[in-house]
Order: C-alpha cells, then sequence, then structure tokens
C-alpha cells in the first residue's frame, strides 16, 4: 500500500528483547539447524508473555537497531524488501544456524532515513542483496514474533562509541530516536521498536559440556546482577531519562552491549517514558543479564486518564 503523506502513525510499544541466540536454540524451530533438548525456560517463557502482551497491541511493522550490525560511517537500514541467507552466530556455530526469510519496510526504513539525514545525522541504505543479515536482529525478530507475519524496518548500531565517546553516541542515538519517532508518524503506520541487546554483559569464558545444562547459569557475579537491578528498578517506575543519564556508567561497569546505542535510541522514541514498563522475565545466559521489558505506550494514556491497566 502507497502511504505518500498520511502522518498520523505512532509507536504502540516499545521493547527491550535480549537476542543470545541460546533462546532459539532452547525453542528448536524449524529454521535453525542445531536441536536442543531444553534450556533459559524462565526466559523462554518470558518471550511468552511478552508475545501474549503484543497480541492485545495492534501494529504494522517492526523496528529494531541491533548492536551486531555494526557500521562506522553513520548508521544503516535494510533497503531491499527481502533478504534471505542462512545467518551463522560467529562464537556459537554450535547453537545457530538459522535459516531466514526476511521482508523489510522499505518505504518506513527510508523515512526514518531521510529523517534522520535531515536531523544532521549521517545514514545510508544498506542495498546489496548478498548482505547477511545479523543474528541479533535475527534472534529478537523471532523470539518476538515468530510467524514472521510483520515486516521490519532493521537499522544499525554506528559504533560512533568507538569512533569518539559514549557521550557522542548517546547524542546520536537521541537524535535518532526522535527522527524515527517523526518517520512513524508520518507515515501514518502503528510500530513496534526494540532494542536488541542484553544488560550486564560479563559472560563466561567456557562453554559447558552441554550448553544447556541449567546447573551452570548464573550471573557472572554479584555486582553485575546489582547494576542489572538497578537499571531494571528504573524501568520499573519509569525513570527512563534517569536510566539515560546513568547508561555510560552501566555500560562501562558491565561492559554492556547499550554501547551499541539500541536502548538510548529506543527510550528516545518513545520520548523517554514516565509510565512503568512491564517486565517480563529477568534471567542469565552464560553469566550475562537479560531483561524482557515492554512499554505499551497506552500505558499513559492509561496514566494521564488514572486507569491502571495491571
Ligand atoms: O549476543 C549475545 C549476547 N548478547 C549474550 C549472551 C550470549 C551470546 O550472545
Ligand atoms: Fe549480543
Amino acid at each position: 500500500m502507497i502511504r505518500t503523506y498520511m502522518s498520523g502513525g505512532r509507536i504502540v510499544a516499545g521493547l527491550l528483547a535480549p537476542h543470545p541466540p541460546h533462546l532459539v536454540y532452547a525453542e528448536n524451530p524449524p529454521q535453525n539447524e542445531p536441536k536442543a533438548e531444553c534450556g533459559w525456560e524462565t526466559l523462554r517463557w518470558g518471550y511468552e508473555r511478552l508475545r501474549k502482551q503484543l497480541e492485545n497491541i495492534d501494529y504494522d511493522v517492526i523496528v529494531i537497531l541491533s548492536p551486531h550490525w555494526q557500521t562506522y560511517i553513520g548508521t544503516h537500514f535494510l533497503g531491499l524488501n527481502n533478504f534471505k541467507s542462512l545467518s551463522v552466530d560467529p562464537i556459537f556455530p554450535n547453537l545457530f544456524r538459522y535459516h531466514y526469510d526476511i521482508n523489510i519496510d522499505v518505504e518506513l526504513a527510508k523515512m526514518i532515513h531521510d529523517e534522520a539525514e535531515s536531523d544532521g545525522l549521517s545514514v545510508r541504505m544498506m542495498e546489496n542483496p548478498d548482505f547477511r543479515v545479523d543474528y541479533g536482529t535475527i534472534t529478537s525478530c523471532h523470539l518476538t514474533n515468530p510467524n514472521w507475519d510483520k515486516p521490519i524496518v532493521s537499522i544499525s548500531s554506528n559504533r560512533s562509541v568507538h569512533y569518539y565517546s559514549v557521550e557522542v553516541m548517546q547524542e546520536m542515538m537521541i537524535k535518532l530516536g526522535e527522527a524515527t519517532r517523526k518517520a512513524i508518524w508520518k507515515s501514518g503506520k502503528k510500530a513496534v521498536v526494540i532494542s536488541s541487546n542484553s544488560l550486564s554483559h560479563r559472560h563466561f569464558v567456557n562453554e559447558s559440556e552441554v550448553p544447556e545444562d541449567m546447573s551452570k547459569e548464573h550471573i557472572t557475579n554479584h555486582s553485575q546482577y546489582l547494576w542489572d537491578m538497578k537499571m531494571i528498578n528504573m524501568m520499573k517506575n519509569g525513570k527512563t531519562k534517569e536510566l539515560i543519564e546513568m547508561m555510560p556508567e552501566f555500560t562501562e561497569q558491565t561492559v554492556a552491549e547499550t554501547d551499541g546505542g539500541a536502548l538510548t535510541w529506543m527510550l528516545s522514541s518513545l520520548n523517554y517514558p514516565t509510565y512503568p514498563a512491564t517486565i517480563h522475565e529477568y534471567g542469565t545466559i552464560i553469566g550475562t543479564g537479560n531483561a524482557i521489558a515492554a512499554w505499551d505506550t497506552n500505558d499513559e494514556k492509561r496514566k494521564i486518564e488514572g486507569v491502571s491497566s495491571k
């Protein structure tokens, strides 16, 4: 459908949707070659609850930013209607060999691209048909919407954090979030925006003999756990501006994937929710901390009207 300038689109939900490939492996979907006995149930059941929540939210498109698509000159957007290939996790090829077939909302991708460009950001459309989609994007999208019945907009992680500093990256992601919000509004579409990342990211350096042996799974150390809880409490209490201010220190102390900018971008696109996130689950994967969280933007309206959805 061609929507020239309808306006009135909106973000209907923002998600923190972590992407360890272990979660796809443990679900045994037909797309993934390796097969598991079980594993990481609490997180997978958390994703089930998230999917249930989304059943009651009407949306047209998923917009996702993954730290595993890294670009060094500007932010890139997948720019062809379809990408189909095999994605192999470079660290865990024993767990993730996933055959994907992904439809892209190029129209919206280009609108976000253009809006970001006019706000002074360096951007580019990725139009190489042989480009391999990163496993972070695939995993978060699969776990959020295993039917793959919605198109996606896939946004790269501009590594300005390495070129400049965490502060510069934050500034850019705040701008990109604003551009995303404006473009979605102009598109007339209803979008779910996804920050695809774990929280604390200190991980074990050896894999156990049976990857899904849950007797070996725990947080790497207590200080990482405390940091994760600090972040999650801010999400639960609607303190997302404070969370963004704390991001540089959190990222340094926990070597977090928030260095990729996804969480800052997503919260900026939501205009910094002051209503609580629903935390569907928290759990560890090879020692990293992972929270599945959702901001239903209708909760903002309910908060203003004094109606609790909980
Ligand atoms: O990409 C990941 C991750 N974020 C956390 C844990 C394990 C593997 O891959
Ligand atoms: Fe990751």
